[in-house]
């Protein structure tokens, strides 16, 4: 009798298990979605956390969109500038993994379904902290999925920025993530090791997600996990492209900046049209400056003045945050150490604020490293694959340095100031 136990009756509908009628569910198929979710969220966080080491927080205000970060960022190290594909290969898997995980991922949730309506919802005080721990782990996946996929669509939809809505979600979702495994890591590799065979609806290993009354199967086990695979397998053949750049862009059927970046040395990606940042002519025309300060000293250049110091060359991608980038680019220009010289910087130039025409947006200045500017192929770039550079691709000038995030290569350069920044 329920009325003794003075527990209310289960609601109907989703709350009973026999509700639930796929034959598919079941401990084995939650698993194998599991273990794939086990590494490549590994994966995500990893080259996640690496991503934000690239941007350089620590370094300067400029470059951070985290303040009130605290000991989040405990593990920030100098990005490097070798090898110079560094962030094209971590960000190109952190997007591509990302994209490629979303049919698993909702394949994993349509597994557990029937959990969500478990009946009692709170049986215990340890059952109560798990299913909140779960509503953490679901939310912040969903949460983190989105953020991530709408920024590389350009959906610039948030309420705040990007980088900080995605940077503390991670850091909730890893959290939710690291009890779940700790919780659920042995029945899932004992549920893999049972193989796929159903076990009894009311045993243990069943634990709510074989149905008591399946419905005649439609599709194998094996026939779903297949579909999901190739879920995730077109997925990733129609983005990836962007990441390998040159031929291959052109089956990035979901890349936002569409495949024909058009022709000639200046036909690669471009993230944002001068128009669309308002650069006006007249910012980069004939009293366009460049103007070197350090060391208490301050030169300034003409265009031509620019033109006249000691050209070098370099290959180096952009590579996005978005996840695509450009094949290698024959750029040419002047060193930041021959500028940082100008000013009695040479050998020993430290790090620089970069600041162009830009009037506002985060992307308009940045702050560059030491190490990033006494590399060799860290330029102010005036040409690209022997032309002068677009408007677009930053003319009269842009910074390129090897290693590192698209965002750091600034367009439209017009000061570097040389030294701590006050
Ligand atoms: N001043 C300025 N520089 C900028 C940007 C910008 O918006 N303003 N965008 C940055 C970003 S996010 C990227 S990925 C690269 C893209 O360079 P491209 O448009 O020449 O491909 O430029 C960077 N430099
Ligand atoms: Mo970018």
């Amino acid at each position: 009798m329920r009325a003794k136990t003075g527990r209310a009756p289960a609601p109907g509908g989703p709350f009973r298990p026999e509700f639930w009628r796929s034959p598919l569910r079941g401990p084995w198929l939650t698993a194998v979605f599991g273990i794939v979710l086990l590494f490549g969220t590994t994966i995500l966080f990893v080259t996640g956390l690496l991503s934000y080491a690239a941007y350089e927080p620590d370094l300067s205000p400029v470059n951070d969109q985290t303040p009130g970060k605290g000991w989040l960022g405990f593990y920030l190290f100098s990005w490097p500038t070798s090898p110079y594909w560094l962030y094209r290969v971590t960000q190109g898997v952190h997007v591509t993994l990302g994209v490629v995980l979303v049919p698993v991922l909702l394949a994993k949730l349509w597994s557990v379904i029937p959990k969500l309506f478990a009946w009692p919802p709170v049986r215990s005080p340890a059952q109560a902290a798990e299913r909140l721990s779960l509503l953490l782990l679901v939310g912040g996946a969903g949460f983190e999925f989105a953020t991530g996929i709408l920024n590389t669509q350009l959906k610039y939809v948030f309420p705040g920025s990007f980088y900080t809505l995605h940077f503390y979600g991670a850091w909730v979702f890893i959290g939710a993530f690291a009890v779940h495994v700790a919780f659920r890591l042995g029945r899932a590799v004992r549920a893999l090791r049972a193989g796929p065979r159903q076990p009894d609806p009311d045993s243990e290993e069943a634990a709510g997600l074989v149905a008591p009354r399946p419905a005649a199967p439609t599709i194998s086990r094996r026939g779903a996990l297949g579909m999901v695979g190739l879920g995730s397998f077109a997925l990733f053949a129609v983005t990836a492209g962007q990441s390998a750049g040159g031929w291959f862009r052109r089956t990035a059927l979901l890349a936002p900046h569409g495949q024909e970046p058009g022709s000639g040395p200046n036909g690669f990606q471009i993230n944002k049209t001068a128009a669309s940042v308002g650069i006006r002519p007249s910012d980069t025309g004939p009293a366009w400056r460049l103007t070197v300060r350090g060391a208490g000293r301050q030169v300034d250049l003409t265009y031509d003045g620019l033109l006249g110091l000691p050209q070098n060359e370099a290959l180096l991608p952009i590579a996005c945050v978005e996840g695509w980038s450009t094949a290698d680019q024959h750029w040419s220009g002047v060193r930041l150490t021959d500028l940082a010289a100008l000013v009695g910087l040479g050998a020993h130039a430290p790090q620089v604020l970069v600041e162009s025409v830009q009037r506002g947006g985060s992307f308009a200045s940045v702050v560059l490293s030491g190490s990033q500017v006494r590399d060799a192929r860290s330029l102010l770039a005036v040409r690209v694959g022997g032309a002068v550079l677009s408007r677009d691709h930053g003319y009269p000038a842009r910074v390129i340095v090897p290693g590192a995030p698209g965002v750091h290569n600034t367009k439209w350069v017009t000061r570097l100031t040389f030294g701590e920044t006050p």
